[in-house]
């Protein structure tokens, strides 16, 4: 009899990540996890090895962030620790914008079976008395996760892992969780063997998308709309080769999640969507959660909507009110650059030119406009928010990453600061705030030798667990840009009492009650306290020095924070 090779669950959860391909392993603290510290540890010692990489994260939104900010930099799904159902109730606003957003993530979280009764297992007294909750991390997990499951006894380890990690891959993507009890971290498994299947991808049959196809290449007004088609620039390829064949304009949703088009393209809509929906007689929503507002407006009569999404209808979502003709399941990217293979090898659409002038001057039109709003605001005695992205077009180097949580801001910095340069943009929040610094970490630990700049809202930043973001980029020096466009306030949660009270108290007597964020506190005044530069600034002139002094500090290694004073 061959005898087999055992270890402790904890060993062999590392041995899983490992195996799975993961880079990272980022973790929020409890003393359960001591089996996988001295399993680290005894790695280290004995074979010097170091990946994956182990992070200690100061707050559970931290971890969930840098695994979302890595992915959307990477495409590639990372291992997240989380302790027991506390930690899943504390990161599950992190987790909740990850499954919106098909953004893929392990995570693992202990339990206890026997709460103490078995002295060999005993994972301390707090557990019994503190720790644990009758729902458990699995239960704490469903709403926020695509799938969760506790792995029941150690011979279920490997497997439950491998499966946690193939449904988080797969179409549509998303976080799932694998409860793992302490009891199965420290007793003994068999060492895992095998490696992680091989998966293929989810495509649409060629038939159905030749059928799009011919849709496409016959309507007369066809618009696309998009929010996150683009994460690649393969895909931002096929979206181009498919609007510039049709000659259609790209509409993107008003907070992008990618930048999807090159924003200085003649065919990058530059107005909202809504004012032509009633000439469209096909649209191509690629990849947008929400493509038009209200959803239920009418359409055109015989106009088709094609959706293109890894699961279309939105089954995470409560409401998907536009009637849908095409729904394409399965991989965004790779569904579209299919669509537009087979599209461009029929020939162009005979007014596919006429329609691209045309468009090409409607956004001409626009774009002027944003060029006087830059011009109007460079005399003025308040930084205006163009004022900021116009000077971060000037100064950031090429190649810089923009990751934003900001509201009432997108426009501007969509129009001014996305205008010619090569940058990229990765939205740091879907809907939650407060994941905005997290992501950006995340992505710059991705692209380590980029600019990776957070623009961030000041009511943002409060959302964000913003001590323990400080201190990861210390300690394990992740230097980014933060630009905090400081408004002193909730100004985009005052717009309902514009539209619907616009003569009432609160606007009359200048009293909105939720808007203000008062005192404004010395956001810079953070930074030295975590070893960063920081920085206050809200004069105009002031504005092109200071930014020149963040940029140096974070190319010298250090986080920048630069509170920039906008006018309100
Ligand atoms: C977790 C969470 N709580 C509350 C909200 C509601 N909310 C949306 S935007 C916003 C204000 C954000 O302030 P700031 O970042 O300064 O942006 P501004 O409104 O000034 O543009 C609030 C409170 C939310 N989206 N998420
Ligand atoms: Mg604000």
């Amino acid at each position: 009899m061959t005898e087999t090779a055992t270890m402790n669950g904890a060993e062999a959860l590392l041995e899983l990540f490992r195996a799975q391909g993961t880079d990272y392993i980022f973790c929020s603290p409890i003393a359960a996890w001591a089996p996988l510290w001295e399993a680290l540890a005894k790695r280290k010692a004995t074979r010097n090895v170091e990946t994956p990489r182990y992070l200690n994260c100061r707050h559970e939104v931290l971890a969930v962030g840098l695994a979302a900010g890595y992915y959307k930099a990477t495409g590639r799904a990372q291992a997240v620790l989380l302790p027991t159902g506390l930690g899943v109730l504390n990161g599950a606003m992190a987790l909740r914008s990850a499954y919106h957003e098909h953004i893929p993530m392990v995570v693992v979280s202990p339990d206890t079976l026997t709460h103490g009764a078995v002295p060999a297992l005993d994972p301390g007294p707090e557990w019994p008395t503190l720790l644990v909750d009758l729902a458990g991390p699995v239960r704490n997990a469903e709403t926020v996760t695509k799938w969760a499951k506790e792995v029941k006894t150690g011979h279920d380890l490997a497997a439950d892992l491998r499966r946690a990690w193939y449904f988080a891959e797969c179409v549509p993507r998303g976080p799932t969780l694998l409860g793992v009890p302490f009891d199965i971290l420290m007793g003994e498994v068999a060492a895992p063997s095998g490696d992680k299947p091989k998966a293929s991808p989810l495509v649409a049959p060629i038939d159905s998308l030749r059928d799009v196809a011919d849709t496409l290449l016959r309507s007369r007004n066809p618009l696309i709309v998009t929010e996150h088609a683009a994460r690649t620039p393969e895909d931002r390829a096929a979206l181009m080769a498919l609007a510039e064949h049709l000659g259609a304009p790209v509409f993107e949703y008003w907070m992008p999640l990618y930048l999807n088009f090159p924003r200085a393209h003649p065919l990058y809509a530059t107005d909202p969507i809504e004012t032509h929906l009633k000439d469209a007689d096909c649209i191509l929503v690629a990849g947008a959660h929400g493509p038009w507002h209200p959803q239920g407006t009418a359409l055109p009569p015989g106009c088709t909507v094609i959706q293109i999404e890894e699961d279309p209808l939105r089954p995470r979502a409560p409401h998907w009110g536009i009637a849908t003709d095409h729904c394409i399941a399965g991989d965004l990217g790779r569904n579209l650059t299919q669509l537009a293979a087979l599209l461009t090898a029929q020939p162009r659409p005979a007014d596919a030119a006429r329609r691209t002038e045309r468009w090409h001057a409607h956004n001409a039109a626009s774009n002027s406009e944003w060029t006087k709003e830059r011009e109007a605001v460079r005399s003025g005695e308040h930084i205006h928010a163009a004022l900021l992205f116009d000077s971060l077009h000037a100064l950031l180097p090429d190649g810089s990453v923009i990751v934003d949580e900001i509201v009432a801001q997108v426009p501007a910095m969509i129009h001014h600061l996305f205008r010619e340069r090569d940058f990229s943009h990765i939205r740091g929040w879907a809907g939650a705030l407060g994941t905005g610094l997290s992501t950006a970490l995340g992505v710059k630990l991705a692209r380590p030798h980029d600019m990776v700049v957070c623009v961030i809202g000041d009511g943002a930043f409060n959302y964000n667990p913003s001590p323990a973001c400080l201190g990861l980029a210390q300690q394990y020096r992740v230097p980014v840009l933060v630009i905090i466009c400081n408004n002193q306030g909730y100004v985009s949660q005052e717009w309902n009492l514009y539209k619907y009270f616009p003569s009432g108290h609160a606007l009359r007597e200048n009293n909105p009650y939720g808007r203000v964020i008062e005192p404004t506190p010395d956001y810079a005044a953070m930074a030295p306290a975590f070893g960063a530069h920081g920085e206050c600034v809200n004069q105009p002139a002031q504005l092109e020095a200071a930014l020149g002094r963040a940029i140096t500090a974070v190319q010298a290694g250090r986080l920048a924070l630069l509170d920039v004073r906008l006018e309100p």
